[in-house]
């Protein structure tokens, strides 16, 4: 594969800082090495331009920082759509999970029949009606299935993600409006639960039924915090009772082998809270799990 690194170091979304700095922590881990080992090209676009919060007002309480968070997340859209347009395999590096937004809203002008995997503790399907926080990164799928009447739904232009095509894996704390949205989606939820109960090989075996049913591409976005904290203790919204690391591996495994990614994202890694890199070093291997790195 022709794989195009694009780094979006934006904390805007979240409370804890630091997840600006996730980009770098995943590329020292040697990104590019282990993905050139698993056999593909790899080009770098660097890092999109996001001022500084210290150079900026909060303005919107119910959505903090919402006019930062659509500027860049138009322009990763923009840079996401071409290089889906030139034959690359996009992979996105947060910063928090706000720039979902961006990235499917780019993904979805190539691809109208986008299908999505979720990996995260949460949800991520709150709206400016339904969020307790104002943190955006709480709201990326509810918008990207067009439930938000914000201008965070601007980089989409009207074309959504059907919440049909939307599976996800590793849930299990949930807000209790964004529960009820989240039922009355179409949207289908793997949550911690299911893995426990079925095991990561059934859940994952299910997971890409639904997402290359009638689809035109699949997306995998990892939140980091889908793992459990004792393995990814680099998180700003740690919840116990999260995956294993073999059991992400493996999951990341599964997909690798169907074949049936068109573009990933990796985010909420916060390395001022890690333990020497030990999250971004995670990051890293799962991302080259995903795309095909084997010991063997
Ligand atoms: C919470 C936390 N549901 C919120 N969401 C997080 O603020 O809306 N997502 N941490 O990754
Ligand atoms: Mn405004
Ligand atoms: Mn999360
Ligand atoms: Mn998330």
């Amino acid at each position: 594969k022709h794989i195009r690194i694009i780094g979006v170091p934006i904390d805007y979304g979240a409370d804890r800082r630091g997840v600006d700095m996730g980009p770098s922590a995943i590329r020292y881990a040697g990104l590019h090495e282990k993905l050139r080992q698993a056999g593909h090209q790899v080009l770098d676009s660097g890092n999109l331009k996001v001022p500084v919060p210290e150079s900026r007002q909060m303005k919107h309480p119910k959505l903090k920082f919402l006019d930062e968070i659509v500027q860049v997340n138009q322009v990763l859209a923009r840079v996401v759509a071409k290089s889906v347009h030139d034959g690359e395999f996009p992979v996105v590096l947060g910063g928090d999970h706000s720039i979902a937004m961006g990235t499917i809203a780019g993904l979805l002008r190539v691809r109208p029949r986008l299908g999505m995997i979720w990996f995260d503790a949460h949800g991520d399907f709150n709206t400016e009606e339904t969020t307790p926080s104002g943190n955006v990164h709480g709201m990326p799928v509810a918008v990207a299935a067009g439930l938000s009447q914000s201008a965070l739904a601007l980089p989409f232009r009207d074309h959504f993600l059907d919440p049909a095509k939307i599976v996800y894996v590793g849930v299990r704390t949930l807000d209790p409006d964004e529960a009820e949205a989240l039922r009355q989606s179409q949207a289908t939820v793997f949550s911690m639960h299911e893995v426990d109960r079925y095991g990561m090989r059934e859940v994952m075996a299910r997971a890409m039924d639904i997402v290359t049913q009638g689809t035109d591409g699949v997306h995998l976005s990892f939140d980091i915090d889908a793992l459990d904290p004792l393995f990814a203790p680099g998180s700003g919204t740690p919840y116990s009772g999260g995956l294993t690391d073999r059991e992400a591996h493996l999951a990341l495994e599964l997909l690798a082998e169907a074949d049936i990614l068109t573009s990933m994202e990796m985010v909420e890694v916060n390395p001022i809270l890690d333990e020497h890199n030990r999250t971004g070093e995670l990051a890293a291997n799962l991302i080259a799990s995903a795309l095909g790195h084997r010991i063997i």
